[in-house]
């Protein structure tokens, strides 16, 4: 099959995780080529990645006729529409808003505040791209992000999903979250069992194991 769409990131990138889950869950992936984008190099800084998108970051996605979309949730609403039958994002307007209300809320209170304390609080990406850090700042993200923890624990002790009864998009947005939690060693609390438990369910999702393995560390 030949392909109809690229997606430009790095493939260990906790939020590039959140397109290739949203692909796999879709059965999408032979549709997409990926491009390489070079984060500890500073690529996604560069001219060439900043006429992809304005932010300067990953992943991209750009269509046949290069249009370029950009943002996670707006890259998994295109997926998700493309054959009309959304699984990820809703299909009601109540499970649309329950579904975006719940991504945006694992945006920032988990994966985003993940996110500034490592550009923050730790070295980063390296010197040449983390070019203003503030080590306060980036505590208190983590401190909030472990706040976040708490919340969607209480979240999943009422309900088997981050939005619901069915998997969705806010079920990646926590994913992606703890998946670059588990990179910058800042570890779920032991009495978070609810989050545990789900944590547990949704790393036995093949497109989540299928991510795992191919953004493990080259052994060579
Ligand atoms: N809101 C954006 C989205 O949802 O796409 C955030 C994207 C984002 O921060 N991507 C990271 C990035 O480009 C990629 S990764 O950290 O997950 O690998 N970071 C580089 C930077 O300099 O901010």
């Amino acid at each position: 099959m030949t392909t109809d769409m690229t997606i430009y990131d790095w493939h260990t990138g906790p939020y590039p995780a959140r397109v290739r889950i949203a692909l796999a869950e879709k059965n999408l992936q032979s549709r997409v080529k990926f491009v390489s984008v070079d984060l500890w190099t500073g690529e996604h800084k560069k001219p060439e990645h900043l006429a992809r998108n304005y932010s300067g970051t990953l992943p991209v996605l750009e269509l046949d006729d290069g249009t370029f979309l950009s943002e996670c949730t707006a890259i998994t609403e295109y997926l998700d529409g493309l054959d009309g039958a959304p699984i990820l994002t809703g299909a009601t307007p109540l499970e649309k808003g329950m579904i975006h209300m719940m991504s945006k809320r694992a945006e920032l209170e988990l994966l985003d505040a993940i996110s500034v304390y490592f550009h923050h609080a730790t070295p980063g990406l390296g010197p040449e791209v983390e070019l203003y850090q503030n080590a306060e700042w980036g505590m208190r993200q983590r401190d909030k992000a472990i706040r976040g923890m708490h919340y969607f624990d209480a979240v999943l002790q009422t309900r088997p999903f981050i939005a619901g009864d069915a998997f969705s998009m806010a079920d990646i947005t926590v994913i992606g979250g703890l998946i670059f939690a588990k990179l910058v060693d800042v570890a779920v609390p032991a009495e978070c069992e609810a989050l545990h438990a789900w944590h547990a369910r949704m790393w036995q999702r093949p497109s989540v194991q299928n991510h795992i393995a191919m953004s493990a560390p080259n052994p060579s």
